[in-house]
């Protein structure tokens, strides 16, 4: 277990190989500025559960109803961890049991689809996920996917060809969300198409889930039939997926119960579908973890924080526009700003390096309709949940980006690098990140 007293005696003790990667990682995480859209920093109240005894207990199947004796802990757990999620996202229904996001997304797409029935995504390219119906992930392989674009002019969903889409396609379900889309997630929008189209649609609020959770961004609860997301991006939780509904209600494909002949609620079928469809054994220490953030984003104050996510990446791309950056879309809603950087003369490949050598990491990213390969790509995507959970503010933004300018404006010179990396190493020691830890 995690003790900020006497941290990591026992690794230390016995396995000196893993306790000195262990601290080169605590080492690596506080000395470099962490601006991947994706990640964050949990509390040391999370890190303590998520490294607790819990990670002992087999618990197949779901509160009062497990596979396995001695689960009274683990269920309470467990039932927190749901209830906090529903009150979070003021919804009827939590699983908090997918091991990931993309486990999220397949018990969604297995529960409402058949094999061969049309899904309709964002294109990776274009902001989406490989779980949206990329040809290389398991959505594009089970599943005829038409995907749907972003315009060129607005790098906005475009909505009159994703409706002409969906209209000549009839998909089954319509997938809104991604993973590198820095405005609010159009819900209304999507729903009149399903609507149209009599589509379900799933929201995949992966990103933004913590600024749903406090209202910063629209909630997809009164338009969506199924919700998925991960926990440890904005929400700041464990590494960990979860699947929601607004209302549970029976299920339209007449599935009933074989003993009594009811018909069963989407919910059942969704938890079967998690298990023992797709996963065995739930990782109860990082559902008791989930609990433990959901319990702090509950809190007042996570509101202040998810308003200065959002505030953070407003200022920061502002500072890159001033210095003539490309942004997709002209800025961001949200805690993500895609950069094209190809008016700079720079492939986000060459520039993920060159930010990583000083200190700051990224990650190169598609924008929309790139000509290069996603191994090289012309963009990159930044985000502020982790530099925002450390305490930077204004000032830092502005500095960071100034910093990124340096490096970008001069890739090859190890000089400038050298420099920009003594300035990342100043901030990060004014915003210790898990000192205790290593110090
Ligand atoms: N890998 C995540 C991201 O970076 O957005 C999505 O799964």
């Amino acid at each position: 277990m995690v003790s900020t007293k006497e941290p990591y005696t026992f690794l230390q003790n016995t396995d000196s190989e893993l306790y000195d990667i262990l601290m080169r990682e605590v080492s690596r995480e506080d000395h470099t500025l962490e601006l991947i859209a994706s990640e964050n920093f949990v509390s040391y109240p999370v890190l303590e559960m998520a490294g607790g005894v819990m990670t002992n207990k087999y618990a197949e199947g779901y509160p009062g109803a497990r596979y396995y004796g001695g689960c009274e802990h683990v269920d309470e757990a467990e039932n927190l961890a749901r209830e906090r999620a529903q009150k979070l996202f003021n919804c009827g229904y939590a699983n908090v049991q997918p091991h990931s996001g993309s486990q999220a997304n397949m018990a969604a797409l297995m529960t409402f689809l058949n094999v061969g029935d049309t899904i309709m995504g964002l294109d990776l390219a274009h902001g989406g996920h490989l779980t949206h119906g990329s040809p290389v992930n398991f959505s594009g392989k089970l599943y005829n996917v038409v995907s749907y674009q972003v315009s060129r002019e607005t790098g906005r969903v475009n909505f009159d060809e994703c409706r002409k889409q969906a209209k000549e396609h009839k998909p089954k379900i319509i997938i809104c969300g991604g993973s590198a889309y820095p405005r609010f997630i159009e819900f209304e929008q999507f729903r009149e198409i399903a609507d149209e189209v009599g589509a379900f649609l799933m929201a995949d609020i992966a990103h933004p889930a913590g600024l749903v959770a406090t209202g910063i961004h629209p909630s997809p609860m009164p338009y969506c039939d199924v919700v998925t997301t991960t926990t440890h991006k904005t929400l700041r939780g464990p590494r960990g997926g979860m699947i929601l509904m607004d209302k549970d209600v029976e299920n339209p494909w007449g599935v009933v119960a074989p003993k009594s002949g009811r018909t069963k609620m989407i919910s059942e079928l969704l938890n079967s579908t998690v298990m023992p469809g797709i996963q065995g054994g739930p990782l109860m220490h990082i559902i008791a973890a989930k609990a433990v953030a959901f319990g702090e984003a509950l809190k007042p104050e996570f509101k202040t924080y998810a308003q200065q996510i959002v505030d953070n990446a407003q200022t920061m791309a502002n500072a890159l526009l001033e210095k003539d950056y490309q942004l997709v879309s002209g800025g961001t809603d949200t805690h993500v700003i895609l950069i094209d950087l190809t008016h700079k003369g720079v492939t986000g490949k060459a520039a993920e390096k060159a930010l990583e050598r000083a200190g700051i990491t990224v990650n190169k990213n598609m924008v929309p309709f790139d000509e290069r390969s996603p191994f090289v790509t012309s963009g990159m995507r930044v985000g502020t949940p982790a530099i925002t959970t450390r305490g930077m503010g204004k000032n830092e933004m502005n500095h960071i980006v100034d910093l990124i300018d340096q490096v970008i404006s001069d890739i090859e010179n190890d000089t400038t690098n050298d420099r920009v990396k003594s300035e990342v190493n100043t901030i990060c020691d004014s915003f210790p990140l898990y000192r205790e830890l290593h110090d």
